[in-house]
């Protein structure tokens, strides 16, 4: 039997980003997936028009019917919607101990409208601290989050350690556009590691949820955070390769890759 992923995100239409780009990550790579919602937007690729959230009663709802039948082998935390749905997502995570769990923050959508409260981010971080295998913010989440601007790969160590000090959860800061270079850094609370990457010129959405969903899944094949960070790093690069402009804004993952 396939072993099942749980994603607690969003929704998409599009299917460029949220809980349908994650059930395809985690069905691309051997798993069952399935998903709860936090909420509902309304969008293209060229923009977000609104977004709904749901309550964190009918999230709790989703959840307790959903876990009642079903065991899952690993979760991932996408879009929260709202702060109000932190203490629902905290008490899965906290319910689920032993199994790998992968937090992406998402603050702002790339076309960039907000689909989190601002002021409420410290709390954020304090509620999911401890709870997870890894956080995945990326460059400007980072900074949200540690006050810090980055510029070097020294300013990306210095946050990824503020970030590590703040939430407990090792910290893979992703899509590192320096000056000169594009890094990736994990951190695991003790080690650094950089991950090279080739720049691509090209304007594509939904990067961090397929990255966060096939980390996931390489966690739960068995590989060690660097090893699994490396493998979803090199398949989110061949994803956005391949990926094209379906409508007239950004473009989307598919799965010819
Ligand atoms: O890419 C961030 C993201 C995640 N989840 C949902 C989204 C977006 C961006 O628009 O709509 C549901």
């Amino acid at each position: 039997m396939r072993k099942i992923l749980l994603s607690i995100a969003g929704y998409d239409p599009t299917s460029g980003a949220g809980v349908l780009l994650d059930l395809k990550a985690f069905e691309h790579l051997g798993f069952q997936g399935m998903a709860i919602l936090t909420s509902l937007t309304s969008q293209n690729t060229r923009t977000v028009k609104e977004v709904h959230c749901l309550s964190p009663d009918f999230l709790q709802n989703q959840y307790q019917t959903l876990c009642y039948d079903i065991s899952f082998s690993g979760i991932k935390v996408g879009m929260v919607g709202s702060q109000k749905n932190i203490q629902v997502i905290a008490a899965i995570l906290s319910n689920n101990p032993k199994i790998p769990k992968v937090i992406d923050p998402v603050f702002k959508s790339s076309s960039g409208t907000w689909l989190f409260e601002k002021e409420a981010i410290p709390s954020y971080i304090s509620k999911i601290r401890g709870k997870a295998s890894l956080f995945t913010p990326n460059m400007e989440e980072a900074s949200m989050i540690s006050g810090i601007k980055m510029n070097t790969p020294e300013d990306m160590k210095e946050a990824a350690e503020q970030i590590y000090k703040l939430s407990y959860i090792p910290c893979l800061i992703k899509g590192g556009d320096l000056p000169n270079q594009k890094l990736d850094l994990l951190f695991d609370g003790k080690k650094y590691h950089f991950f090279k990457k080739e720049k691509i010129e090209k304007k594509v959405h939904g990067t961090g949820c397929f990255l966060s969903s096939s980390l996931l899944a390489y966690l739960v094949k068995g590989n060690p955070l660097e090893k699994a960070c490396s493998l979803a790093s090199q398949l989110t690069h061949k994803a956005i390769k391949a990926a094209t402009q379906i409508g007239q804004g950004q473009h989307i993952i598919h799965f010819s890759i």
